[in-house]
Formats: structure tokens, C-alpha cells, sequence
């Protein structure tokens, strides 16, 4: 028998002797554990709350080696402070913009990557990416056999932000080997640092990722994951609100325009998510917590998980949210 065999879908240590614990297997000659197997096969998912102090210590012993380290970042989710893997993670390291698709094609690639490029996070480089649509995969290998330091090269990120994803297309792309990353549209799917060699020359790691307590996923039901989780370019839909209208953002959001001019106000979240114009005095969701905020002229408004409302010109707005959804202000990415 092997001593701590890994599952090849997660990276957690495979053990048949309690089926309520991670890394259950009915046999040890198994590769994958029950959990993986059920996500893959029956699309049935199963949250696991790592919790982020692990996720630090592997950042942390990232950030020991001298490697190159991909940072992926999901472009419908940025993260509120990208600078806390850096903080971790001092490496050569290529900021990966993932998630293109979804994102209107009118917006050019180089208007995504200036809006970093001001952020001065000291990367190495910066790239626009789409792992479902095959889109600058090519480009991305290119850079990480330029800048690499060593063969090896570590991804990390939040979770869910298509880092697994990534290394599947990679390894399928370029590799005679195979890669069999479970992929997952909730928090937490790969447990543990996992190698895969691309070739002799470069092994990618995987690791589990930073997960954000502040996310709309973990507060719905999860036959809504598929709702607010866009498959398809978003159509981003514009208002011109006066005073005293107010936006119902599906089930999940209200946002009431209680002063200032007439202003315009354009909502990016997935196409399945209905939004409605309505006087703030007929609006429901009133039951949410409410949190006011001052917009300052070109501001996004973003809902961490559902996406994000562009504000033109300033004004005072009531977002009306559950109160562990983590919502905040910055410069109008778009
Ligand atoms: N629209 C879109 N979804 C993606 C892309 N890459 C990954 N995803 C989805 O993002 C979710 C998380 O992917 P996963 O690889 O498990 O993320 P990880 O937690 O960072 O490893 C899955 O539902 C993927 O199908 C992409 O390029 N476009
Ligand atoms: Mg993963």
C-alpha cells in the first residue's frame, strides 16, 4: 500500500478509513477521491471551507523559493486588495487576467491592462487571458518560458479564479502528459499543492487558493450558482436614474439613488440575472442591510460574486445586500 497517495483531482492526502473525512477513497488502489469523483461525474459539489491561514503558509513557502509565480486573478471578480499575495509573495511574478470571455469584446485588452499597470504591484507582466476560449494561451507559455527562474512555476490566486483550469489547458495543449484537475464553480476544489509536469523542463504547481468569506457563493442557495455565474460575454444593461429610483438586482441586490442628479448607471453581472427599474417606494428587499455610499465621478460600485454597477457622476446611493457580502467602491475599471 502507498503512504499518502494524493488524489490527482485535488491534491488531498487519500485515506478508506472515514467517509466523513477529506481524501475518503472505498480502495486505496483508487486515484481520486469520492469527492472529486462525484464533481466530475455527477456535477455534484460539496463545499469545503479551507480555512486561508493554511493558504498563507503555502504563500509563504512560495515565497521562500525563487520561482516564477503566476498571480490569476478572475476579471469579473477582481479581488478588493490584490496586493495581499504580494505581500506573501515578494517572487518574479506574471499577473494573469483570466476570464476575457466574459467581459465585453468592445473593451480593448490594453484599456484591462493599464487599469493594473497603475495599480504598481511590480509585475513582471501582464496578460489578458480566456482558459475556456483558448484565447492567449499561447502568449502566457511564451512569457513563463521567457521570464521562468528555475523549472518550476507556482499558481496561485483566489479560488475560483481558473488556476486548475489553467494548468488542465496547459498540460492538454502542449503536454503528452495528462492533467486531470478537478475544475468547480465553488470555493476550495483543490485542497493541496499539486505538481504536474509539463514537460522536462517545466512543472506547473497548483495550489488551493485564497478564499473570500466576503463572496455572494457562499450566501445563496447552490441552484443559483449557475445564475450569477456568466457562461457568456455580459451584456452590460445602462439606466439613467433620478432621485428616488432605485435598481432590483435579481433577488440578490437593491440600489436606491437617493441624491444627486440625473446620473447613469450600467450593470455588469451575468445575463441570467434579471435587473428592474423601479420607484424606490414600490422596491422590495428592503429586509437586506443597508450600506450608503458616497459615488465619486466614474466609480464602480462592485458586489463581490454578482459583479458590478458603473456610476458616471456623483451621487449618494443605499445598497441594499446580505450583510456578510462584501461590497466596495473603486475606479471605473471600464
Ligand atoms: N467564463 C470562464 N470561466 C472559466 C474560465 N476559466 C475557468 N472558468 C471557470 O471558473 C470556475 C473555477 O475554475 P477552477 O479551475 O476550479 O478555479 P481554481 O479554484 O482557481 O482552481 C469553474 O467553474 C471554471 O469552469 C474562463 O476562461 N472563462
Ligand atoms: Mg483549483
Amino acid at each position: 500500500m502507498v503512504k499518502n497517495k494524493k488524489c490527482i483531482g485535488c491534491g488531498v492526502v487519500l485515506q478508506d478509513e472515514n467517509i466523513t473525512q477529506e481524501g475518503y477513497v472505498t480502495s486505496l488502489e483508487n486515484n481520486i477521491c469520492q469527492r472529486c469523483f462525484r464533481m466530475k461525474n455527477y456535477g455534484e459539489y460539496q463545499v469545503s471551507t479551507k480555512s486561508n491561514d493554511e493558504y498563507i503558509e503555502i504563500l509563504k513557502s512560495v515565497g521562500k523559493t525563487n520561482d516564477l509565480v503566476l498571480h490569476i486573478v478572475d476579471l469579473l471578480n477582481i479581488d478588493k486588495d490584490l496586493s495581499i499575495i504580494r505581500q506573501y509573495v515578494p517572487n518574479k511574478m506574471i499577473l494573469v487576467l483570466n476570464k476575457r470571455d466574459v467581459l465585453p469584446k468592445s473593451i480593448p485588452d490594453t484599456k484591462i491592462i493599464e487599469y493594473f499597470q497603475q495599480l504598481d504591484l511590480q509585475y513582471e507582466d501582464i496578460i489578458v487571458i480566456s482558459v475556456n476560449k483558448n484565447y492567449q494561451i499561447d502568449a502566457l507559455l511564451d512569457k513563463i518560458k521567457k521570464l521562468k527562474t528555475s523549472n518550476q512555476v507556482y499558481v496561485v490566486g483566489h479560488t475560483n479564479t481558473g488556476k486548475s483550469s489553467l494548468i488542465n489547458k496547459l498540460i492538454q495543449n502542449y503536454s503528452e502528459n495528462t492533467s486531470d484537475l478537478t475544475i468547480s464553480p465553488l470555493p476550495s476544489t483543490t485542497l493541496n499543492k499539486i505538481e504536474i509536469k509539463l514537460s522536462d523542463q517545466l512543472t506547473l504547481i497548483d495550489t488551493p487558493g485564497l478564499v473570500d468569506r466576503g463572496n455572494l457563493i457562499h450566501y445563496i442557495d447552490s441552484s443559483l450558482l449557475k445564475k450569477i455565474s456568466p457562461k457568456k460575454e455580459i451584456k452590460p444593461k445602462t439606466y439613467q436614474l433620478k432621485k428616488n429610483q432605485c435598481l432590483l438586482i435579481g433577488n440578490f441586490a437593491r440600489l436606491d439613488y437617493v441624491e444627486g442628479e440625473k446620473n447613469s448607471f450600467t450593470v455588469f453581472t451575468s445575463n441570467d440575472v434579471k435587473v428592474r427599474r423601479v420607484s424606490s417606494k414600490q422596491a422590495t428587499l428592503k429586509d437586506l442591510a443597508k450600506i450608503t455610499y458616497e459615488i465619486k465621478y466614474h466609480e464602480d460600485l462592485v458586489i463581490n460574486g454578482l459583479g458590478w454597477i458603473k456610476v458616471v457622476e456623483k451621487g449618494t446611493v443605499d445598497l441594499y445586500l446580505h450583510r456578510d457580502v462584501e461590497s466596495f467602491t473603486r475606479k471605473s475599471l471600464i
